[in-house]
């Protein structure tokens, strides 16, 4: 069942015959895939936001949280998921925390989002990796003026982004069979960041997903986002730096628990500013950066700001581990959470 699987094209020396069939097959998943859309309804809102909901610091209690958790619920705004036709929020794993929703697509596959604005701000969603034309790049420059409808949602506004996961948005010969990009409103780009405005996009390599309507890639049982950020609450004052890992600090972060057994993809993604340089560090656990096949064996992944990288873990080591950043103000500052292998 945790077999690692690695796909060969060519197992045989009939090699006529061979090409014909994998082009015809190829051909035709192509032809599918390529029609196929995944439609997502999101809304921007206003939100409370706490970043440390049970009220203390789990790793530490003794040590509190102070000056960084005197305050802990301050105003934010997130992206929200509905069902089809803005009907009913979807929820999503606790984990995510802030992030806004998961988008997915297999390589060759469009993704379809119906965005509303439902905040007193002009906001947009820009995807990188994707391929879009103008209209769909959602960001906002002055000279830009009013050929990009996608790039300045007004409040209250709607607009339809469309994108297309192709092949330069999926994975490369040698990465993970997944890829995963940020996505974020581009209007004030620095401040709808700040504020929250941030998600990510999962691209499955063409023929590595589990099924036609499971984009999720079969070579791993479990997937984990995290966002290393310092989101800048109080115009830089020390308590108002919240070093987050989506969005919860010291240990508030839920939802990191796996199996022994299971192989794990973690996506970690980092933004911010100058302060922004993260050193995300498992303990109990190596991990393969760049994916299984690939990969450089290490327990620390560097980000800077706007990095998305792919790592593969198998969890096979029960217990329950520090997951935190490793640069020495950060730890301080409470930029750690907990993670399990049941
Ligand atoms: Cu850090």
């Amino acid at each position: 069942m945790h077999e690692r699987s690695i796909r060969k094209p060519f197992a045989s020396v009939r090699i006529a015959l061979a090409c014909l069939l994998v082009l015809a097959v190829g051909f035709a998943s192509r032809g599918v895939a390529d029609a196929h859309e995944r439609e997502y309804w999101i809304a921007a809102e206003q939100v409370e936001w706490d970043y440390a909901p049970l009220g203390q610091n789990a790793i530490d209690p003794h040590a509190g949280m102070s000056p960084w958790g005197d305050t802990h619920v301050y105003d934010k705004y997130r992206y929200v998921e509905y069902t089809e036709g803005f009907g009913a929020p979807v929820p999503q794993p606790v984990h995510r925390g802030i992030l806004g929703p998961e988008l997915r697509a297999i390589e060759g596959e469009w993704i379809v989002v119906h965005f509303w604005n439902r905040t007193d701000r002009p906001l947009s969603i820009h995807p990188h990796g994707l391929r879009y034309t103008e209209e769909h790049d959602g960001a906002d420059w002055p000279l830009r003026g009013k050929t990009c409808g996608g790039c300045y949602v007004a409040p209250g506004d709607r607009w339809t982004y469309r994108w297309k996961a192709d092949h330069g948005a999926a994975p490369g010969r040698h990465e993970a069979s997944s890829s995963v990009w940020l996505y974020h409103s581009h209007v004030d780009s620095v401040q709808d960041i700040y504020d929250g405005l941030i998600g990510t996009i999962v691209v499955t390599k063409r023929g590595w997903a589990r099924g036609r309507h499971d984009p999720r890639p079969r070579d791993v049982d479990r997937e984990f986002t995290a966002l290393f950020m310092v989101f800048d609450e109080e115009q830089g004052e020390e308590g108002g730096l919240m070093h987050s890992i989506n969005g919860f600090i010291f240990g508030n972060l839920p939802g990191l628990d796996v199996q022994r057994g299971e192989r794990v993809r973690w996506y970690l993604v980092g933004l911010g500013t100058e302060v922004d340089v993260h050193t995300a560090h498992w303990h109990g656990e190596t991990v393969m950066e760049g994916g299984w096949r690939s990969g450089r064996r290490t327990d620390v992944v560097e980000l800077l700001p706007s990095s998305m990288k792919v790592v593969d873990m198998q969890a096979d080591n029960p217990g329950t581990w520090l997951f935190h950043c490793h640069v020495a103000d950060h730890i301080t500052a409470g930029m750690m959470t907990r993670w399990r292998v049941y």
